[in-house]
């Protein structure tokens, strides 16, 4: 019944899945059998946009697009608000192109959008040259008119015409065929507010002034010689992200200029920060650990009191405690503790009403000692024309 979906190059459900498959491209082709045209815009109010978001006044126009139209939870509660500082962290990676930030307009209006970066993805033992697709949003008022196909085939053309082939992107929707599927737990930081905004219920038999009690975090951080990760850190944060990433199966593989990218917030840099990143350095001044987390808000969607809850979003961390002794995970669920312990605190500190993480890489070892509780929605991981047996991830959705 997936009308679009059963055309691509995507696993489909009926295919069998039980034995182990040779992973790989579904479809080869070559850059000279792509359309070097736009696919046609069926209505013709409607047209192609390539969105310079460089340029302040349109980056501005994807921030309203997607704060009034992007992604809710499913009692329509909350909406992600995507900051022009987080859009321009997400879309102007490195190797970025222009052309992979596209819109379509109705008169002035943007009324859709769709992006890609280009990221290297390890699949196992395969580094694939690859994409990533996200920040697809239609207007509201132009739902169920099959513009999302048109949107993910010209998206397609364009990443094609650059000789890459294969995509990583995620969706809360079930679609032909998840290679990983995680979900969202919540830590709340902030309680009483979660509770006021409808976020977090107050269980059954308890009282709010217990459940704002049971989430207060120490006001000090307890890891010895954890610190804010500056520029001189960057070259040991990449080499221990780097060995502490071969534990997973699906990976990113980062340059160093996208660990810079990813990971370092530049003091006096223009907007918001972004990103966090902290890392400990022990007595002898090798960096053993990290951490990240990234601000992302949603909007409260009939709000009251509040208008907008202020998430953190577990990122990349690594510890060399999982690497010497790759056995031993109580050791390691011992450090992975002691560190997002630690998280919390910096992430109260720099007021955030609630942390979020996946259940992927190391996390299950903390979330319920952290005192994170499941949310309600998961999220799929889908990988475009490549197939590959069901995998444990470790890719962080920003
Ligand atoms: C979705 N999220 O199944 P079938 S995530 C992919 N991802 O096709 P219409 C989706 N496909 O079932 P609407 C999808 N949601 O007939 C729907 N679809 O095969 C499929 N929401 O199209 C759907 N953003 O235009 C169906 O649907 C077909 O008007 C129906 O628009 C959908 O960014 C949407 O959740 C999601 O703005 C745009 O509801 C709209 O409902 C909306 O009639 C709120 O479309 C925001 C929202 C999605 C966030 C994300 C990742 C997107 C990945 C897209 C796929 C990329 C593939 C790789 C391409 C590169 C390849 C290379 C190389
Ligand atoms: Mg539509």
């Amino acid at each position: 019944s997936y009308k679009f979906w059963s055309t691509q190059p995507v696993p489909q459900f009926e295919e069998e899945q039980t034995k182990l498959i040779e992973e790989g491209p579904l479809r080869v082709q070559d850059v000279k059998d792509i359309s070097t045209e736009p696919i046609p815009l069926a209505l013709d109010q409607f047209r192609w946009v390539t969105m310079d978001l460089t340029n302040e006044a349109e980056l501005e126009e994807v921030e309203k697009l997607l704060y009034g139209h992007y992604v809710e939870d499913d009692e329509a509660m909350f909406r992600f608000k995507y900051s022009t500082s987080l859009l321009r962290w997400s879309l102007l990676s490195p190797g970025w192109r222009k052309e992979w930030h596209i819109g379509i307009r109705s008169g002035n209006t943007l009324c859709a959008f769709i992006s890609a970066i280009p990221t290297e993805i390890r699949v196992r033992d395969n580094v694939v040259r690859g994409s990533e697709v996200n920040f697809l949003c239609i207007h509201k008022k132009l739902r169920g008119k099959r513009l999302a196909p048109v949107l993910i085939k010209e998206v397609t053309r364009r990443i094609n015409l650059e000789g890459i082939w294969q995509a990583i992107y995620t969706g809360g929707i079930v679609l032909p065929r998840p290679v990983s599927t995680c979900r969202y737990y919540h830590r709340a930081l902030n309680w009483m507010k979660l509770y006021e905004v409808g976020f977090s219920p107050c269980p059954p038999n308890s009282k709010p002034a217990y459940q704002a009690r049971k989430h207060a975090v120490p006001d000090h951080t307890s890891t010895a010689g954890l610190r804010e990760m500056e520029a001189k850190d960057l070259e040991a944060v990449h080499d221990l992200l780097e060995r502490y990433l071969k534990r997973f199966d699906l990976t990113p593989v980062w340059d160093r200029a996208e660990v810079e990218h990813w990971l370092l917030h530049k003091m006096g840099e223009a907007g918001d920060q972004v990103v966090w990143s902290y890392v400990v350095e022990d007595a002898s001044g090798k960096i053993t650990d990290f951490f990240s987390f990234y601000c992302l808000e949603s909007s409260v969607i009939q709000s009251t009191k509040y208008s907008s809850i202020r998430a953190a979003y577990l990122f990349y961390y690594a510890t060399e405690v999982g690497l010497t002794s790759p056995d031993d995970r109580s050791a390691l669920k011992t450090r992975l503790n002691a560190l997002m312990a630690d998280a919390l605190i910096l992430a109260k500190r720099h007021n955030f009403d609630v942390f979020n993480a996946l259940s992927l890489m190391d996390n299950p070892l903390f979330l319920e000692q952290q005192k994170f509780g499941p949310g309600d929605g998961q999220l799929h991981y889908y990988l475009f024309n490549y197939k590959a047996n069901p995998i444990h991830g470790g890719v962080n959705k920003r």
